[in-house]
């Protein structure tokens, strides 16, 4: 339960304020990128072999809300993800490594990989934290709904749980932030916690991707 309890104070503390439109779920589809075939998108620096581009858009006209990534596809190893804030508010987003579970069950419910995630664990949390959000219940009703709801449509959150594998921290609309992590061969994805003034979590609003890292 170590992890459902991180995540839960790690959204609980961040606030922000954002964009109140309608929800869209979006995720980059672009080709594989590798410093040595595009060096508009990466480069190398010192020891860093991979750059991601990860970039927040909030599109008002198609009312878009989105990360996109430079690449879907990524060498393992040191990788840099560089974020550019492009939307009008503040973001950061972590980097998980998907457990293997999680890649059968998306299979076999013949969801794309983050489509899944979103099911099993980002709208169950905006779903329990609503009434809790309300005043309709407390805080430990809302720990022991939201465990339950993770359990059912997401039980490989918890066991063998989704490692975190850092990411950047909070950056201001119009700044660009870097960080270096080393990722093994597997699936990642990338989700933003900070929530719209309306208690709306951006990984809700669509500020998440997925990667294959190999
Ligand atoms: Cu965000």
């Amino acid at each position: 339960m170590k992890i459902a309890q991180w995540m839960i104070l790690a959204m609980l503390i961040l606030t922000g304020t954002a964009c109140n439109n309608q929800t869209e779920i979006t995720s980059s589809d672009s080709d594989l990128v590798s410093n040595e075939q595009n060096p508009a998108s990466s480069q190398t620096v010192g020891f860093h072999d991979t750059m991601v581009e990860v970039t927040s858009v909030h599109d008002h006209e198609e009312n878009l809300h989105l990360f996109e990534m430079s690449a879907s596809e990524i060498a393992s190893g040191w990788t840099t993800f560089r974020f550019q804030n492009s939307s009008h508010t503040d973001h950061f987003f972590l980097i998980y490594q998907v457990p293997e579970e999680a890649i059968e069950a998306a299979e076999q419910a013949g969801e794309p990989l983050l489509d899944h995630w979103f099911q099993g664990v980002t709208k169950p949390f905006q779903e329990e934290f609503n009434p809790y959000v309300r005043g309709d219940i407390d805080y430990g009703t809302f720990v022991d709904n939201l465990v339950g709801s993770i359990f059912e449509k997401g039980p490989w959150f918890f066991d063998p749980g989704a490692p975190p594998m850092g990411g950047p921290g909070f950056t201001s609309a119009g700044f660009t932030s870097e960080t270096t992590v080393h990722l093994e061969p597997g699936e990642y994805i990338v989700e933003c916690y900070v929530k719209d003034e309306n208690e709306i979590f951006h990984s809700y609003r669509g500020y998440a991707g997925s990667a294959n890292c190999h």
